[in-house]
């Protein structure tokens, strides 16, 4: 046999020129020989205290020449890899056979096994290559999941264990000489991260190095079981680098189209996919006929989709062979070049894109931060401290930094303990988790719990370069993102120039010695409280506003972050100072570049609110502008002792404005006290409420998201305007209804429109006033919500018979969604017209990139009330022609 490099660099090769095939089922055909006790005993275990039966793994010892002849009908059917019969051979899983002691002599001999099979083969054909991969199944383990429903913090076992198990199965694959190893088949990410964690202590232990296909289980929906997304399964396992990531086993190859896709659209890498034939009959069986999977793994190949593919549970040389011929001189997936932007996960992704707003970091689950997290977590009343998580993302944090730091806390215990049951409420879990420790067992503690992508939060340079690189290349190991403070063996970093040279040498550091990739790099530069009659403290702000440029320009890729709360800190009692402090230094912050922050993601003031002369004093001592900025400050700050951070000076002010301003007011700062009121007056004023809706209250909106394009306003500001917009709509819609039976239109319903904000998006308010205005229209609505699957979208059409599709959306990924729906749509051959709307939407890019790919009508409606007008002409049989001529020719124009 050749060398490992050489066969990696072989299959490299190969896998850029062709579709590799891989195997089909290998307990299926063990299955199908009907062996008994005595088979499975053989003479080696004849008197083994345990029963075999069903231990397939054994058999490789018991009956090699079985387990070699089925992986020769599989080379002979076509197979270019194939896999070792060892999906259960770890300790764990073997312990269930009483064989706990047997995993090397097992894996050992299954790779013999291929090997003479292979063996075999290329004596047949010398010419092609052949490969073996060591199969690694997920066991029974849950790390993400509980495992005691009255307990949901509870685990049976652990990463560290999980590691163990899988490493002793590891060495005995790779030095019986696989050519390749294969984790498969993973429902729980964490349990999929503890095996490439055991494979990268192997390999940097060992110096050896050989390619790793990674592959997981998704369900109907498209998670895991541990309810990751694909394109968080890929964001969580980047680090390790596998040569290819697939899919396998769940659902049968028509099922799996929406999620092969997701990976094939975001992998970096080489994409797998061996599906299961078809889902299990009434009796557990799998029929999908070899042909029928062939033809749909085939189209996959048309469609670029893959570089890999074969068959899991119940696939059979038959199926191999039909699928080998269907993806035969059809061309490999070009792996996509991913963008350089920084990406971590919870159960779902987060990617901070160039046009992504300031990311929110909750700092309210912190021991040090928060007095009443800190007793909860004291009283060990770990539930209601999730509760504080919850309220964080519900108030718009896209993150959560979790510390326990407290002396008198077990932190590893604590932080375990917390993330577990974090784990299991899908509300917070779906974000990522900062893991917030100045001892690094903890920060590990946290990284053994967190199926995501994590941010670890910090590591420094205090300790001198070693320990940072030993610690940065553990914290890389378990997949995270890392927060670099600036801090050397010196100190703290608190001139601006320090600050700079001490993020270049992390950054170089990390780069070029412990493998990080730039995007995976956080500098927190220290922000210090300014304001506290020290000169030297005057010049703390600007420091590191000034740093924030300047790190980005010498570290390409690299974020920056800071904790927010230390700025205001000399002004403790005084809340209305603190907010305006923390409103206006985020406002220059994210201007000189910040990214991240950690907040209060509950108590953000909008920089638009603080009073003139406190912004004015404030930004005096941010910016040191005057010498005796801190006493005007601290003069001023008395005005405000004991006041609510709001707009104090013009509190009242605004409802002595007219009405279409209050409301317009009401809905940039989220107020609901005088919606109701201001609203029965304006119908007063109005012809119609539809009116109301995109007059005053859109123009609050374009406001708010104005405000917030500039960082002058929030998240969690926006989530509290967009609450008032919702409640004016509600408020309207039965006025809205009246004004249909006044105008005499109450009666049958016209037609049934269905409406959906496409997957990745929970913008819904534009979709919500569209339903309304239409309902009020006589058409029936069937609105699927937010986040809806395009599979969703297009079932539910077909059942309900819907006579039109209307998708929103206003993020920028939910126009690549748009256009994969559209494509769907032609797919299935739907011919139902198609409405676009949202803003970011357009009819340049509905023009440009939708209308192409589906052949029938496809509008973009730039508001709800040209819904109506379209959807009349869409579905009146008279007018419908004319209208769609129109369009197209406007789409012509467009492009
Ligand atoms: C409110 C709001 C939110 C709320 C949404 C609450 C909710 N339940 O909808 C919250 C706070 C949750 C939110 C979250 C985020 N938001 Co936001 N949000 C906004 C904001 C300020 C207003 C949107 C709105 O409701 N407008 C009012 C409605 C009525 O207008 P509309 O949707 O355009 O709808 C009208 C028409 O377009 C049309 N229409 C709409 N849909 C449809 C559908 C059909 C079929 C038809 C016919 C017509 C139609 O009719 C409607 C009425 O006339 C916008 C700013 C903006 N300028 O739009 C940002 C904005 C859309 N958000 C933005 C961002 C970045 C985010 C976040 C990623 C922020 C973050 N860091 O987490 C998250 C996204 C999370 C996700 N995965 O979706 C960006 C998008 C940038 C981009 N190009 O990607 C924007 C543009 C803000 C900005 N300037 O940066 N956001």
């Amino acid at each position: 046999m050749d060398q490992p490099q050489t066969r990696r660099t072989l299959l490299e090769e190969l896998l850029g020129e062709r579709i590799l095939v891989l195997d089909g089922a290998m307990g299926t055909m063990i299955q199908a020989l009907r062996l008994q006790e005595s088979d499975y005993r053989g003479q080696a275990f004849a008197e083994h205290p345990y029963e075999l039966k069903g231990c397939s793994d054994v058999l490789a010892i018991t009956q090699p020449q079985a387990i070699e002849q089925i992986h020769r009908r599989y080379l002979e059917a076509g197979a270019d890899i194939i896999e070792t019969n060892t999906f259960n051979a770890t300790r764990i899983s073997l312990a269930e056979y009483g064989l706990a002691e047997h995993v090397r002599a097992i894996n050992q001999q299954a790779v013999a096994c291929a090997r003479r099979a292979i063996e075999t083969a290329r004596l047949a054909d010398p010419d092609r290559p052949r490969f073996v991969a060591g199969s690694i199944g997920p066991t029974k383990a849950q790390l993400s999941l509980p495992t005691r429903v009255e307990d949901p913090g509870y685990r049976a076992t652990s990463f560290d264990a999980m590691v163990e198990n899988y490493y002793e199965q590891v060495a005995a694959l790779v030095e019986a000489g696989v050519d390749l190893l294969l984790p498969e088949t993973a429902f729980d990410t964490l349990v999929l991260k503890a095996c490439l964690f055991a494979i990268e202590q192997y390999f940097s232990e060992r110096g050896v190095r050989i390619p790793v296909i990674a592959s997981f289980t998704v369900f109907q929906g498209g998670r895991t079981l541990s309810q990751q997304s694909v394109e968080a399964v890929l964001i969580s396992i980047a680090h390790a680098k596998p040569i290819c990531v697939g899919i396998n086993c769940a659902l049968g190859p028509e099922h799996l189209r929406p999620y092969l896709e997701e990976l094939a659209t975001h992998a970096p890498c080489y994409v797998s996919c061996y599906p299961n034939a078809g889902l299990p009959n009434a009796l557990g069986e799998f029929d999908e006929t070899p042909e029928a999977m062939a033809a749909t793994l085939g189209e996959y190949a048309e469609l670029g989709w893959l570089n890999i593919v074969g068959g899991c549970c119940g696939t059979t040389p038959e199926h191999i062979r039909a699928i080998a011929q269907a993806v035969r001189g059809k061309p490999p997936r070009v792996p996509p070049r991913l963008e350089p932007f920084t990406r971590l996960s919870g159960m779902d992704p987060c990617v901070l894109r160039p046009d992504s707003n300031l990311l929110l970091i909750g700092e309210r689950t912190n021991v040090t931060g928060s007095r009443k997290f800190a007793r909860l977590i004291r009283e060990g009343r770990y539930e209601d401290a999730v509760q504080i998580a919850r309220e964080q993302v519900e108030a718009g944090a896209n993150a959560i930094d979790v510390n326990m730091d407290e002396a008198l806390l077990d932190g590893e215990a604590a932080m375990t303990r917390f993330l577990n049951l974090v784990a299991a409420e899908p509300a917070v879990a779906r974000v990522p988790i900062m893991i917030d420790s100045s001892r690094f067992s903890v920060i590990e503690a946290g990284l053994k719990c967190a199926q995501g992508k994590c941010l670890v939060n910090s590591l420094s340079l205090k300790e001198g370069e070693e320990t940072f690189l030993v610690q940065a290349r553990r914290v890389r190991r378990y997949g995270a993102a890392v927060v670099v403070m600036a801090f050397d063996e010196q100190g703290q970093a608190v001139e601006t120039e320090h600050k700079v040279q001490v993020c270049r040498r992390a950054y170089r550091l990390l780069t070029q010695q412990a493998g990080y990739d730039p995007t995976d790099i956080v500098f927190d530069p220290n922000i210090l409280t300014v304001a506290t009659g020290m000169a030297e403290h005057n010049r703390y702000a600007l420091n590191f506003l000034e740093a924030i440029p300047r790190i980005k320009e010498h570290c390409p890729g690299a974020k920056v972050s800071g904790g927010l709360s230390n700025i205001s800190f000399s002004f403790r009692s005084n809340e209305t100072v603190r907010q305006a402090m923390h409103a206006a230094f985020l406002y220059h912050a994210i201007r000189a570049g910040l990214d991240m922050a950690i907040v209060n993601a509950g108590q953000l003031m909008q920089y638009e609110d603080i009073p003139p002369e406190l912004l004015q004093h404030v930004e005096d001592v941010l910016f040191d502008r005057r010498p005796d900025a801190t006493e005007r400050l601290v003069e001023l700050a008395a005005r405000y002792q004991g006041q609510a951070a709001r707009r104090p000076d013009t509190a009242q002010e605004w409802r002595h404005t007219s009405v279409e301003e209050r409301l317009r007011y009401a809905v940039i700062h989220g107020l609901a006290e005088f919606l109701e009121a201001d609203l029965a007056e304006a119908r007063t004023r109005y012809a119609s409420c539809l009116e109301i809706i995109e007059g005053p209250l859109m123009a609050g909106m374009q406001v708010v998201g104005d405000l917030f394009g500039q960082g002058k306003m929030f998240l969690p500001q926006v989530v509290k305007s967009a609450r008032v917009m919702k409640k004016a709509v509600a408020w309207l819609a039965p006025f809205m209804e009246a004004e249909k039976a006044a105008a005499g239109q109450a009666g049958q319903p016209r037609g049934r429109i269905l409406l959906a904000t496409v997957k990745g998006d929970v913008h819904d308010i534009g979709k919500n006033i569209v339903g309304v205005v239409l309902a009020c229209n006589n058409y029936e609505i069937i609105d699927l919500g937010v986040m809806v699957p395009c599979e969703q979208i297009l079932h539910t059409a077909r059942a309900e018979g819907v006579h039109i599709i209307g998708l929103s959306g206003l993020i920028t990924p939910s126009l690549d969604e748009m256009v994969h729906v559209a494509k769907e749509m032609q797919r299935q051959g739907f011919q139902l017209p198609l409405l676009i709307g949202g803003a970011t939407t357009s009819a340049k890019h509905t023009a440009l990139r939708i209308a192409p790919v589906y052949e029938h009508t496809t509008v973009h409606v730039p508001d709800a009330s040209r819904s109506v007008g379209v959807v009349e002409a869409l579905l009146n049989p008279r007018r419908r022609a004319e209208f769609d001529a129109r369009n197209r020719q406007e789409q012509a124009r467009l492009v």
